[in-house]
């Protein structure tokens, strides 16, 4: 039985790639794993169906043979476990593989994220002109950090893998901002990510969607 993921019926991202069933796909094509979507309305992700799989009633999910798993970065591990291609078999390599997701997602994302949402949703707010440099300053720190590590490497630990996987995926949320620009080794990182075939493959499925979604007029 293969896998089944849910996304967006209509994602805000307009087929950008940006929601987070994308490194899902990502991490499915890049170990050869065929997959089936299944699309959500945001009505039905708050229906007691879709809950039932998701607590907080969000996109991806992840069912395989009575296994339901909620979570990108839980998804995207499991997957990584069960396939080659994604963690490295020596288990220090491994572990060291696995902290960078957990950077990725808790680390690096969160940071990303507020400064997005602040951006999004407080850009009105009479003390937004004061916070913003405060979370750009923030984003900075962590991108100079990680530029510092990944020096002129390909990748952040030798071969490519579900770290590098999460942290390119993460980078992308800054391609619209000019972020990246004072960082050429972290903008060529991402690129090289966007680069593998498997992230072209991924980027194809989600972009179908929402090409599918308007020409329908949904
Ligand atoms: N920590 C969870 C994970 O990694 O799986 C977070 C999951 C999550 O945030 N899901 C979002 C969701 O379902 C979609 S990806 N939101 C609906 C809800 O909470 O009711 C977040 C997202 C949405 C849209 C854009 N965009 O338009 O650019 C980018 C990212």
């Amino acid at each position: 039985m293969i896998p089944t993921i849910t996304a967006f019926q209509n994602s805000p991202d307009k087929g950008r790639g940006m929601a987070r069933d994308m490194p899902v796909r990502w991490a499915l094509e890049e170990v050869g794993q065929a997959y089936d979507v299944r699309l959500l309305s945001f009505a039905a992700m708050k229906e007691p169906a879709h809950l039932a799989l998701h607590p907080f009633g969000q996109i991806p999910t992840y069912e395989e043979d009575g296994l339901v798993l909620f979570e990108s970065g839980a998804i995207i591990l499991h997957i990584a476990e069960r396939h080659a291609g994604l963690l490295p078999a020596d288990p220090d390599a491994r572990a060291r593989a696995i902290a960078w997701m957990f950077a990725a997602k808790s680390t690096l994302e969160p940071t990303i994220v507020e400064r997005e949402t602040a951006n999004r949703e407080e850009g009105e707010k009479p003390w937004h002109a004061e916070r913003r440099p405060i979370l750009d300053r923030r984003v900075h720190t962590r991108l100079g950090e990680l530029s510092r590590r990944l020096g002129e490497e390909d990748w952040l630990d030798g071969a490519f893998s579900a770290g590098d996987l999460l942290t390119v995926n993460v980078l992308r949320r800054l391609l619209s901002s000019g972020l990246l620009a004072d960082y050429p080794n972290l903008a060529a990182y991402e690129a090289r990510g966007e680069g593998r075939p498997a992230f072209q493959r991924a980027f194809a499925a989600q972009r179908q969607v929402f090409d599918a979604a308007q020409s329908s007029g949904a």
